[in-house]
C-alpha cells in the first residue's frame, strides 16, 4: 500500500483520501490470548483535544472547497510529533478516560494516545496490532503514518503492521474520539455511559507467514455425535492441509484446506455436553503449516421446539440477569479485566442464574469466556438500541461490521447460545428491513445459535398485554422488555395484568424492573426505596408465572450502573438505580426475592 505522511498536514485531503479508500482493519484475528503477544498495555501519554487541533477531519467539518477550516490550525508539526507528547499527562489502557481522570468525566471528543515500544522483528512472520475495543472511532498512527481507522466502541480489530514497523523503537499514535453521532451504532441517545477511550487490551500479534486466522469448532446443528467446522489461513502458498486434535475425545483429524487455505471438516465423536451443570470444555489444537493455535471449546446444542428453549434436548428455563460491562467497587467504569467480569458473574451465580444478558453491546472476550467456564449461557448483543438511521447505508454497514465482529470472536464459546440484533427498537418497514438483514447475515455466519431481539410489548386490551412485531416471524423467541410496576403503573398494575401472544416461540422477558437508592428505606408505596422494588418483584415473580410459554427472564439490571440520564439528586448522582446490586457491592431487598425464586425454579427443572 502507497503510505502517507501521517503528520504532513499539508497532504491532509489526500490522507483523507486514504481513511475513506478504505485503510480498513484486516479480518479479525481469533483467540489472541492464544498467540505471541507483546502487550502495550500500561500507561499511554496523552493530550485531549476538543477543538480537533492535531487533526482536522472534513467529513465533520465541511467547507466550500473541502478543506480545513482554519489555517491558523495548519502548523506544519501537529501532536503526531514527538515534543507535543512531552507531557506528564498519562492514562492507563486499558481504561475509560471518564474515571480515570476528573476533567474528563463528561468528555466526548477527542483523546490522542501515544506509546513507544521496542520491537525486533524476525524472519518468516508477519505482525498484527490488535485491539479489543476502542470507543468510538480510532485512527492509528504508527511512526508517523497512518496505519487504518475503526469504528465502533465494542469490537476488537487488527491491523497489519509488518511493513510498518522499526527495529528498536516505535511510536504508535491513537487518535480516540467518543463524540455521540447520530448516525452511529449506538446513535446520539442511550441509557449508558458514553466510556471513551482505549477501552480493552492493545497486543502486538507476532504470526508466521501463513498463519490460522479463524476457525470454527462446534456440534453439527442438531446433533450431538458429529462435530463439524473450519479452518481458515491467511497469507501466501497456504499449506494443503490441517490438523484438528481434541485430546480428550481421542480425536485427531485432517483436514484439507483449498488454494485459498480454507478447509471444512466433520469429525464423529461423542463429547460430554456443555451445561451449566456441568460446564466441560475440551482442549482443542488446530495445526496449519508452521501455525498452531490452542483453545478450550465447550459443545452443546440449542434449539427451541414450541414454546421450550431445549439446551442439550432438554427444555430448560434461562434464570438470569442483565449486565453491563460495568466494573463494581472502586470509581466504576468501564470493566476490561478477568477479575472485574469475575465479581460480576459471580454475583449472577450467587443469585442462581444459569444465564446473563450481556447488554447493551459485545462484553469483552474474557466475559465470554468465564462464562463457557462458569456455566452460564449467554445472550450477546450489538448497539442496535433505540433509534438507529434505518435508511442511512453506511449506518447499516456499521452495525453489520459489529454484528460480525462479535460473531467471528465468539462463536466457538459454548456459552453464548443466542445473538441478539437490536434494543427496543420502534416499529417501521425501515427498521425491518435493517433488522432482516441483519438476521439473514447471521443466520449465514452461524445457523447453530437462537437469533433474537429485544422487542418491546403493547396493549392487547384492559390490563392485557402482548407483542405485535413483525420480527417475530423471523427471530427465534419472543423477547421483549417491560416495566409493569414501575415506567407503566405502579406495583398494583402487575397482579393484573396478564399475557397473551400468538405466536408458538419460546417468551423471553429481557427487561423489568425498578429503581432503588440501596440503603434507602421507607413504605412500599414510596418508589426509589428498597422496600417499592422489593414488593414490585415479589409482585412480578407472581405475574411471570401467569406469563404463557415463558422460557426466560433477564431483569434489568445485575448493579447500578452510569447513566447521564440519570440525574435525580441524592438518589440517582449519574447512576441507573435498577441494580439489585448497588455498585459496592451492597445487595438491595429485591436480589433475595430473585434468589429465592430462582431457587425454586433450579428445583423444579432440575438444572
Ligand atoms: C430500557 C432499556 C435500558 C434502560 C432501561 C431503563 O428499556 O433497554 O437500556 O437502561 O430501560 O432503566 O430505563
Amino acid at each position: 500500500m502507497k503510505r502517507y505522511i501521517f503528520s504532513t498536514m499539508l497532504c491532509s485531503h489526500i490522507l483523507i483520501l486514504v481513511i475513506q479508500a478504505g485503510a480498513q482493519p484486516a479480518p479479525q484475528i481469533v483467540n489472541i490470548a492464544a498467540r505471541e503477544t507483546q502487550s502495550l498495555d500500561g500507561l499511554w501519554k496523552t493530550i485531549v483535544d476538543p477543538f480537533e487541533n492535531g487533526y482536522y477531519d472534513y467529513r465533520r467539518m465541511p467547507t466550500a472547497n473541502g478543506y480545513f477550516q482554519d489555517h491558523d490550525f495548519r502548523a506544519d508539526k501537529t501532536v503526531l510529533e514527538e515534543y507535543n507528547f512531552n507531557t506528564d499527562r498519562t492514562l492507563r489502557v486499558p481504561g475509560d478516560w471518564n474515571t480515570q481522570r476528573e476533567s474528563l468525566y463528561y468528555y466526548e471528543g477527542t483523546v490522542w494516545y501515544r506509546r513507544l515500544f521496542d520491537f525486533t522483528p524476525r524472519d518468516g512472520e508477519r505482525v498484527f496490532l490488535h485491539f479489543g475495543a476502542v470507543n468510538y472511532e480510532a485512527i492509528v498512527g504508527l511512526n508517523g503514518e497512518i496505519i487504518g481507522s475503526h469504528v465502533g466502541g465494542f469490537t476488537p480489530f487488527n491491523f497489519e503492521i509488518t511493513d510498518y514497523l522499526r527495529e528498536g523503537e516505535n511510536s504508535l499514535v491513537v487518535k480516540v474520539d467518543n463524540k455521540r453521532l447520530a448516525e452511529g451504532v449506538p446513535t446520539l441517545n442511550s441509557d449508558w455511559w458514553n466510556y471513551g477511550g482505549i477501552t480493552r487490551s492493545v497486543n502486538v500479534v507476532r504470526v508466521p507467514d501463513t498463519f490460522i486466522r479463524d476457525y470454527s469448532v462446534q456440534l453439527a446443528k442438531g446433533s450431538t455425535d458429529r462435530i463439524t467446522g473450519w479452518i481458515r489461513t491467511d497469507g501466501a502458498n497456504p499449506p494443503s492441509g490441517a490438523t484438528v486434535e481434541i485430546p480428550g475425545l481421542g480425536v485427531r483429524q485432517a483436514v484439507e484446506l483449498d488454494e485459498s487455505g480454507y478447509g471444512a471438516f466433520e469429525i464423529s465423536a461423542a463429547p460430554s455436553l456443555w451445561s451449566p451443570e456441568d460446564p466441560r470444555l475440551y482442549e482443542v489444537k488446530i495445526t496449519a503449516g508452521r501455525d498452531s493455535v490452542e483453545d478450550r471449546i465447550g459443545f452443546r446444542t440449542i434449539e427451541t421446539s414450541g414454546t421450550d428453549i431445549l439446551l442439550n434436548d432438554r427444555k430448560i428455563f434461562c434464570r438470569g440477569i442483565s449486565i453491563h460491562e460495568e466494573a463494581a467497587y472502586g470509581s466504576s467504569g468501564r470493566a476490561f479485566s478477568r477479575e472485574q467480569d469475575l465479581v460480576l458473574l459471580n454475583w449472577a451465580k450467587e443469585m442462581g442464574c444459569n444465564f446473563v444478558r450481556l447488554a447493551h453491546y459485545p462484553h469483552n472476550e474474557d466475559m465470554v469466556r468465564l462464562a463457557d467456564e462458569m456455566g452460564l449461557m449467554v445472550w450477546s448483543e450489538i448497539p442496535v438500541y433505540w433509534t438507529i438511521q434505518w435508511t442511512n447505508p453506511e449506518t447499516y454497514l456499521n452495525a453489520e461490521a459489529q454484528l460480525t465482529d462479535m460473531v467471528t470472536r465468539d462463536r466457538n464459546r459454548a456459552s453464548v447460545v443466542i445473538w441478539s440484533m437490536a434494543n427496543e427498537t420502534p416499529r417501521s418497514p425501515e427498521r425491518l428491513a435493517f433488522l432482516s438483514r441483519l438476521i439473514d447475515k447471521t443466520r449465514a455466519m452461524d445457523d447453530t445459535r437462537l437469533i433474537s431481539a429485544a422487542m418491546e410489548k403493547e396493549s392487547a386490551g384492559p390490563d392485557l398485554l402482548t407483542v405485535h412485531d413483525e420480527l417475530l416471524d423471523l427471530v427465534d423467541l419472543i423477547s421483549f422488555n417491560q416495566y409493569v410496576g414501575w415506567y407503566d403503573g405502579s406495583s398494583e398494575k402487575v397482579d393484573r395484568v396478564n399475557w397473551v401472544f400468538d405466536r408458538d416461540k419460546p417468551v423471553f422477558i429481557t427487561e423489568l424492573g425498578a429503581g432503588a437508592l440501596y440503603g434507602n428505606h421507607g413504605d412500599a408505596s414510596e418508589r426509589f426505596t428498597e422496600e417499592y422494588m422489593e414488593d414490585m418483584y415479589t409482585r412480578t415473580v407472581d405475574m411471570l408465572e401467569r406469563v404463557p410459554g415463558l422460557a426466560g427472564v433477564t431483569p434489568w439490571i445485575l448493579k447500578d450502573f452510569r447513566s447521564p440520564r440519570r440525574q435525580m439528586c441524592d438518589i440517582q448522582d449519574d447512576f441507573n438505580r435498577k441494580g439489585l446490586i448497588s455498585e459496592n457491592g451492597g445487595r438491595k431487598k429485591a436480589f433475595y426475592v430473585m434468589q429465592k425464586w430462582y431457587e425454586e425454579l433450579r428445583r423444579r427443572y432440575e438444572q
